[in-house]
């Protein structure tokens, strides 16, 4: 593996989560970056206690999370009142 690996998802927000999955290769840094482009719903926060993140996202500004990959597994992201969310695949 190289060292200067690195994997980066990205995700629209619109009125739901876009993609809804997201998958991540196991023990390679990664971030996600958030791109929230409608303001429909209630999705101005974004946040996982699973995998420890939680950012506001304020309209048509990208916002990026560090995402842990050091364990393999399934991972829920949804927004600030748990409404919408979607899934993160480390494998
Ligand atoms: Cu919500």
């Amino acid at each position: 593996m190289m060292a200067e690996e690195k994997q980066q998802a990205y995700v629209t927000v619109a009125g739901g989560y876009s993609p809804e999955v997201v998958e991540l290769k196991q023990g390679v840094p990664a971030t996600i970056t958030f791109n929230r482009t409608s303001s429909q719903g209630c999705l101005d926060v974004v946040h996982s206690k699973d995998l420890g993140f939680e950012t506001e996202l304020p309209l048509g500004e990208e916002q990026t999370v560090t995402v842990p990959t050091d364990q393999a597994g399934e991972f829920t992201f949804s927004c600030g009142m748990d409404m919408f969310s979607g899934k993160i695949v480390v494998r």
